[in-house]
């Protein structure tokens, strides 16, 4: 059993971890058959940002909210930011959109046509100059670009004209600035994809130079795949930028972060605890990528912060010592029983008292539900067109 008598230095690290919040998980989302409109969705980048300021006040380490672009598109993103601030966030990263468009059919970056690339390589370079303008450090890339028959298109060329869009983003970023090359197995297309893999990314991100890292979408590989290894891979090579946290069971699900296997989550978690890599000076942006088709909106962003943040607990009560031990003397059971043990334990008393020393309810969930917010949006954004991503 794990001795809970002194955990001065778990809630120190504990307190230091930020959880950064999509914008687009507050509006309306869905599958190819539907999307569920709920009452009290945003309508605006603003409210966007007001329902991801309220999630941080109610579990005190979510103060970055990430926005997509065109979804999150305004006039002055100056007066977003000082918005925002005013609310207690700030703008994270800057999502880049370069599949909704009918010219990127057959891809953004590396479609065969040069003017659809000059496009979508100009809007990955506008991304950059609202980051200048809202401060954000990361620029996050996913290119939905591949191709869904044999023959479609050169499989080669299109790797020398994604590296020839991102060589240009790279290049004009500024000195506190970099980007998160971010993969995905399938989906939208289904022969082959552009930057299918860890490791596709990986290389891209080596030849970029050291502002380009991978960002880790845990929706994004096959079944089965150990992301952990990933994970420790990427972090040892210096070269794990992000994550986008959700749960899968089938596909690319978007559901809850730590809902489908809580125990991934936490085989993820300590391995970032392994290599000291937790608390945001190391440079990790753990953020979340949901979409909440059927569940209320809110309520399920903060559950998703704390279920990273019990699997986070988790991974910090690991007996390190032990498990070396264990390691070295060749000891299989006894090794998995200290992570086992770990992974066990009950946090959700420390996690409470955590809270309540910082001055925050020990249920954020429920503190949501009494708290009116809910309500007041309901009452407040019944008018208008509402957000969503347009599945
Ligand atoms: C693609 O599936 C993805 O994971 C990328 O991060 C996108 O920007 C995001 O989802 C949109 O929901
Ligand atoms: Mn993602």
């Amino acid at each position: 059993m794990i001795d809970l008598s002194d955990l001065k230095a778990v809630k120190e690290a504990l307190r230091a971890q930020r959880i950064e919040t999509p914008s687009w998980a507050f509006g309306n989302s869905g599958t190819r058959f539907k999307v569920f409109a709920q009452r009290g969705v945003p309508r605006s980048p603003e409210e966007k940002i007001a329902d991801a300021a309220t999630v941080h006040r109610f579990t005190g380490i979510a103060p970055s909210v990430a926005l997509h672009i065109p979804w999150d598109r305004v006039d002055d993103y100056g007066a977003l930011t000082r918005y925002a601030k005013d609310l207690g966030v700030e703008i994270g990263a800057i999502n880049t959109n370069v599949f909704q468009d009918d010219d990127y059919k057959l891809g953004s970056v590396t479609n065969p046509d040069p003017g659809i690339r000059r496009k979508a390589t100009d809007h990955l370079l506008e991304a950059i100059s609202i980051m200048d303008a809202t401060g954000s450090r990361d620029l996050k890339l996913w290119f939905s670009d591949g191709l869904n028959y044999p023959g479609q298109d050169d499989l080669r060329d299109r790797q020398d004209r994604l590296a020839e869009a991102l060589r240009e983003a790279y290049d004009r970023l500024g000195d506190h600035q970099r980007i998160l090359l971010e993969y995905k197995l399938f989906e939208p297309a289904f022969y082959a994809t552009d930057v299918p893999d860890w490791g596709t990314s990986y290389a891209h991100c080596v030849e970029l130079g050291p502002k380009a890292t991978v960002c880790i979408d845990t929706g994004h590989h096959a079944p089965g795949t150990n992301i952990e290894f990933i994970v420790a891979f990427l972090l040892r090579q210096g070269k794990l930028g992000a994550f986008d946290f959700n749960s899968r069971f089938y596909a690319d699900d978007d559901l809850m972060a730590g809902a489908a296997d809580p125990f991934q989550l936490f085989r993820i978690m300590y391995e970032i605890v392994r290599a000291d890599a937790l608390d945001p000076s190391h440079g990790i942006n753990f953020m979340l990528d949901q979409c909440h088709n059927i569940e209320a909106k809110i309520p399920a962003v903060i559950r998703s912060v704390l279920n990273v943040q019990e699997a986070t607990a988790k991974a910090l009560l690991v007996d390190r010592d032990a498990l070396r031990a264990a390691q070295r003397a060749g000891d299989v059971l006894g090794a998995n029983a200290v992570l086992m043990d770990a992974f066990n334990t009950d946090v959700r008393p420390l996690l409470a008292e955590l809270r309540t020393e910082d001055g925050l309810d020990p249920d954020p969930v429920a503190a949501y539900h009494r708290s009116g917010y809910q309500q007041r949006i309901e009452a407040e954004r019944a008018d208008g067109q509402q957000a969503g991503w347009g599945a």
